[in-house]
């Protein structure tokens, strides 16, 4: 029985992702070179810090902790001036009708997201009040696909990770799902994110019965 609905942020409720590309490939192009759609896909879902020690190893990078904190505060100083003006179009297909009908049913909703700035994107585009429990980096220690941030999820909305279904667009975030013993519904690819309970192309038309019916 699902009674809570743990969703991701970045690539499951707003289309994000091409912006964390743009801002980490501007940072990669001071450094000569580019990142590839292949290996982008291997920084969705990671941390901020995380996803810069990947950039800077594909680059043969070595540099100081003190000088990767800036690069880091860089990227995000673009990402955010990126999403400054996100509007209600870069909310991904069905994720705002399924959240109404889930408050309009009372069950419980949190975010489980890697992202710092979630709350800021959340807010932007009105969808904050939809969510009962804000769980994102800015509360977890420990990165996807550490269960972490579905477990601070769970626990925020009272509920064990068994009655909770878990929405995820990267292949750690499905993994983490499934660590911590949560129904994982992948938002995506099949071949990518075969490890997924069920995975379905995006939340477009997706119903709480609908959901139900999937997990059984
Ligand atoms: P920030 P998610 C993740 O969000 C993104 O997928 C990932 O690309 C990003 O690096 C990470 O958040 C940290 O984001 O720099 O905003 O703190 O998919 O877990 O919602
Ligand atoms: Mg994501």
């Amino acid at each position: 029985m699902i009674n809570g609905y743990i969703f991701d942020l970045d690539g499951v409720i707003v289309d994000t992702a091409k912006y964390h590309y743009e801002a980490w490939n501007r940072l990669a192009q001071k450094f000569g070179f580019s990142i590839s759609l292949e290996e982008n896909e291997n920084l969705k879902g990671v941390s901020r810090m995380e996803s810069l020690d990947y950039i800077l190893s594909l680059g043969k990078q070595e540099i100081a902790a003190t000088e990767k904190i800036k690069l880091a505060e860089l990227k995000n100083q673009w990402y955010v001036e990126l999403i400054s003006d996100l509007n209600k179009t870069e909310i991904l297909p069905g994720a705002e009708e399924l959240l109404l009908e889930l408050k309009a049913n009372n069950i419980k909703v949190s975010l489980g997201s890697a992202s710092k700035n979630s709350e800021r994107i959340l807010k932007g585009l009105n969808l904050i009040h939809l969510f009962d429990e804000i769980v994102d980096g800015n509360k977890t220690t420990k990165s996807k696909p550490h269960p972490q941030v579905f477990l601070m999820g769970a626990e925020a909305l009272g509920l064990p990770p068994e009655q909770c279904v878990v929405f995820e667009d990267s292949v750690k975030g499905v993994q983490a799902a499934n660590i911590g013993g949560f129904a994982s519904i992948g938002v995506g690819v099949e071949t990518v994110l075969h490890e997924a309970d069920v995975v379905i192309p995006s939340l477009a038309g997706l119903t709480i019965s609908k959901v139900n019916a999937l997990l059984r």
